[in-house]
């Protein structure tokens, strides 16, 4: 079954500058912006321009390109907050939500980066 995008969620109305948020970084196709309910003392979310609903919708229907960009941007942003291993950091939790049973409640594909406390165990 096709993936169906909901064109007024809130991420789509961010995108839009309908609604006013604050972007850490903003590529051609990946924007990340400060989450508006941080559950630890950083969380970032990474959303991509296109209309994608999902991780795996994301997976299947954006281009090499996108892929790669939103990736990149979200390593970015691991770096920014200085959470990054590589950078001698403390280390971060990426989590994406995907549907009724993940939880999901804006239906715009997301990566949220969490970091700069210890996060606990989420699977054990
Ligand atoms: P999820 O449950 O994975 O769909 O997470 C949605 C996240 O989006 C949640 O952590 C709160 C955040 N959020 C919802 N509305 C807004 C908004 O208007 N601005 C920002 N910056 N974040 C929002």
């Amino acid at each position: 079954m096709a993936h169906s995008y909901d064109p007024n969620n809130i991420f789509a109305r961010i995108l839009r500058g309908e609604i006013p948020n604050r972007t850490l970084i903003e590529t051609d196709h990946t924007l990340a912006f400060h989450d508006i309910n941080p559950q630890a003392p950083h969380h970032v979310l990474v959303i991509p321009k296109g209309a994608y609903v999902t991780f795996d919708h994301f997976c299947a229907e954006a281009s090499d390109a996108e892929i790669v960009d939103f990736h990149r941007t979200a390593a970015s942003v691991c770096a920014m907050l200085g959470v990054s291993l590589g950078d001698g950091g403390a280390g971060y939790r990426g989590i994406t939500n995907a549907g009724g049973h993940g939880g999901q409640e804006v239906p715009h594909y997301h990566l949220h980066i969490v970091g700069g406390a210890p996060l606990g165990r989420m699977l054990s």
